[in-house]
């Protein structure tokens, strides 16, 4: 009969999510990572720890120190990329991550609330998140500058498919379309967009940005103007309302993103 003290049983009965788990706590991971400012800190820790109830509230105190985009990216983008790490470390699951995407919404109304006085139209852009892509946090805070800069936003939302981004865009004729995605079995819906959109004869610049995609990415589709953070929307969609057509807006990326002026 064989010694089953002597067999080594460890690597048969490993669970890999007790492997993936990390030896620190949300806790140790957030203290890291939250921002200085104590105001800012305590909407970042209502993102992280799921306290929905005070989301409002927090923001709204915030917003009596900070500007709405200092308290969107120092508040509440600081807490959902801390949710992230926490997230991609096997600790919080999806459930934690849907709650925390549901208090950040909340916290962006209060803010964009903020911003409407502000607000003058003065071109409209045409914004949506890729069929089959529930992901909208990044396009929810492109959607806030865009609003705050001037610019009309027709917000389709999220998993917006493939014909229902054309028609809109055919029927409104908007300056700009944006397109984000996440997840690499999304991403090919912008080139079906901008194929169909050449099909019908219609061309504008569309800003793609999202986790999934790249600059060679996008670049590789007609009218594919690539944007890796939310505060690059302005600055690109005031090109288009200059006049550039996407081309001109592709070629002179690199000075725009720089902040550099471009060429005229
Ligand atoms: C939050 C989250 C969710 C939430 C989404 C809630 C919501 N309302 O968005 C929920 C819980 C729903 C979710 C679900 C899923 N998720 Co998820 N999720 C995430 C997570 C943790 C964070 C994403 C995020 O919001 N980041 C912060 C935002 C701000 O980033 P962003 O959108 O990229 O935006 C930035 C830029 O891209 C840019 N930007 C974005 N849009 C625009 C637009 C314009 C105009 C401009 C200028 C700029 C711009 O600006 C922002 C920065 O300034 C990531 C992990 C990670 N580390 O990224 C996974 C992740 C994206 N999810 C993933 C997956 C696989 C899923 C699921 C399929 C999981 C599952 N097994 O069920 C499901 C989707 C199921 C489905 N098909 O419906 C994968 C994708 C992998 C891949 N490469 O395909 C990731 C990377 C996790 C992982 N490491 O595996 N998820």
């Amino acid at each position: 009969m064989a010694d089953l003290d002597s067999i080594n049983v460890e690597p048969f009965l490993k669970r890999y999510d007790i492997v993936m788990e990390s030896k620190e706590s949300p806790q140790d991971i957030a203290s890291r990572m939250y921002p200085a400012e104590p105001a800012l800190r305590k909407v970042a820790e209502d993102i992280v720890f799921l306290k929905n109830k005070n989301i409002e509230a927090d923001v709204q105190a915030a917003l009596s120190e900070f500007s709405p985009n200092e308290v969107i990216d120092g508040g509440l983008l600081r807490g959902i990329e801390i949710v992230s790490e926490i997230y991609d470390r096997g600790i919080y699951y999806l459930p934690h991550v849907m709650v925390a995407a549901d208090g950040f919404d909340k916290g962006i109304k209060v803010a964009e609330k903020a911003l409407a006085g502000e607000r003058q139209v003065k071109g409209t852009v045409v914004m949506h998140a890729a069929e089959g892509d529930p992901h909208d946090i990044g396009k929810n805070i492109a959607a806030v500058l865009l609003k705050s800069n001037g610019y009309g936003v027709i917000d389709l939302g999220r998993d917006v498919a493939v014909d229902d981004v054309v028609k809109t865009v055919l029927d409104k004729r908007p300056d700009v379309l944006t397109g984000t995605a996440l997840m690499t079995t999304t991403m090919s819906a912008f080139p079906r967009v901008a194929e169909k959109l050449q099909e019908n004869g219609m061309e504008l610049p569309f800003i793609c940005a999202g986790g999934a995609v790249n600059r060679g990415y996008v670049e590789s589709f007609p009218m594919g103007i690539y944007a890796d953070k939310a505060a690059e929307g302005p600055r690109l969609v005031a090109k288009s309302m200059e006049g550039w057509d996407w081309r001109k807006i592709r070629e002179n990326w690199d000075k725009l993103i720089r902040g550099e002026k471009g060429e005229e």
